[in-house]
């Protein structure tokens, strides 16, 4: 099946101003959309990450693209999936995920991945699962992912949205928030993002989540903030809260702080398992962390490991040295939603409820008929080829027009911190 056209479409979504270790989030996050059109008039879509870069990265390939076979594609791209670099060059430690050049071609490659087997999908009416070979589940679940705010819906001036959370930066405003998730899209597990506020703050939120929700496994991921020292206070601290399904994400720097809180826990008796998707971000790091039994639950996804059938090799690799899957997550819009569900169908040891941002960029959707629907915290594999879904072009056209007129072309936490927080605000690891 011939491609004869490829379409990239830089795209800009309103976005509220979330917290994270990285900084804040701009008003608007950027995603790029790709549509690889077949000599029959199909259409195979894919969403990646945003900005100008990962568009020029995709638009570069272009000659490699058209005229290709759709099937054997991916085949012949095989030299973008290792990216370049290797050790902790190649880990999102001091960059957000999305804007580390070294693991580019990984994110150029997922994305023609994606939207070639969205194109062979549609064409023979196959949903990607089944094209993956392994669908174990028709349904996927995700996690409520509560993060302290900002006030604010996203966007800017006479484009602001409604805030329907409003400002949460304290342990109670972070209850309410996940409270109105659940009512809202049944969500199950709590993924926290810490990594803003005191530990003991940040403690005394986790603590606060589980009386509430006290059957729900929770997780608290500070974007690698603490040193050595502090993660392992904290996971004394929430030895009890981050059991029975929960884990402790990226608490420390690199393959060897994540090894060091490992060892000290383990040495107090407490097995809380120690997630990545910061410390180990490529096929590269697997061996050290294995070594140092650094992570022993790998956030896997699919934008960044070089596409579905990575991660589902990356499944069983994790699985032949005994360590857990979850799903890692960015801002982003229901294309993506839906890769992430078909590979997670696909992939059997995913066994954790996975991340999503969807709920935070509630106010724009390219996709046909609008939001993806999660229900009872899950999202199911519709029964229709490729990803399931089209393109709206009146919203994909209305969201190019946006980013054309604001200044944003790449995230940057760290500025917008520095514009509404605090001037002098620099990301500093470990902070505490
Ligand atoms: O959206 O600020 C954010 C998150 O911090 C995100 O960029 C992380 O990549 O969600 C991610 C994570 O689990 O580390
Ligand atoms: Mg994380």
């Amino acid at each position: 099946m011939k491609i004869v056209d490829m379409r990239v479409h830089s795209l800009a979504i309103a976005d509220p101003p979330l917290r994270s270790s990285y900084g804040l989030h701009q008003p608007y996050a950027l995603r790029n959309v790709l549509e690889l059109v077949s000599e029959d008039g199909i259409v195979g879509i894919a969403e990646t990450y945003g900005g100008d870069e990962p568009a020029n990265a995709l638009k570069a390939l272009r000659d490699r693209v058209v005229g290709a076979d759709a099937w054997r594609l991916t085949g012949l791209l095989m030299d973008l999936v290792e990216g370049v670099g290797d050790g902790l060059d190649r880990s999102h430690t001091m960059h957000t995920p999305g804007e580390n050049p070294l693991d580019e071609s990984p994110r150029t490659y997922s994305a023609i991945e994606t939207a070639c087997l969205d194109l062979i999908g549609k064409a023979t009416g196959v949903p990607v699962c089944d094209l993956l070979g392994t669908r174990v589940r028709d349904a996927v679940e995700f996690s409520a992912y509560p993060f302290y705010k900002h006030a604010g819906g996203g966007g800017e001036g006479s484009d602001a949205r409604e805030d329907k959370y409003g400002e949460c930066l304290t342990p109670e405003s972070i209850v309410r928030q996940v409270r109105m998730m659940k009512e809202e899209y049944g969500f199950h597990d709590i993924k926290f993002k810490g990594g803003v506020l005191d530990p003991e703050v940040e403690i005394e939120t986790i603590k606060q989540l589980k009386q509430a929700f006290p059957d729900c496994p929770a997780r608290i991921d500070p974007n690698s903030a603490w040193t050595v020292e502090t993660s392992i206070k904290v996971g004394v601290a929430l030895k009890d809260e981050l059991a029975d399904g929960g884990y402790l994400e990226d608490p420390a720097a690199g393959i060897d702080g994540m090894a060091a809180v490992r060892k000290g826990l383990l040495a107090l008796g407490i097995d809380t398992p120690l997630a990545s998707n910061v410390a180990v971000t490529a096929f590269q790091h697997m061996p050290e962390s294995i070594r140092n039994d650094a992570v022993q639950v790998v956030l896997c996804d699919h934008h960044f490991w070089g596409g579905m059938r990575q991660v589902q090799q990356l499944g069983k690799l994790c699985q032949t040295f005994g360590i857990a899957l979850s799903m890692h997550s960015n801002s982003h819009l229901g294309v993506s939603l839906m890769a992430m569900t078909h590979v997670a169908a696909a992939t059997p040891n995913l066994t954790y409820a996975c991340d999503t941002h969807y709920p935070w960029q509630s106010a724009d959707e390219i996709v046909a008929g609008g939001r993806v629907k999660i229900e009872g915290g899950k999202v199911a594999i519709p029964d229709k080829g490729g990803l399931g879904v089209e393109l709206d072009y009146d919203q994909v056209a209305r969201l190019a027009e946006l980013y054309t007129k604001i200044p944003y072309r790449k995230r940057d936490d760290q500025a917008e911190m520095r514009k509404y927080v605090d001037p002098a605000w620099t990301r500093k690891l470990p902070r505490w």
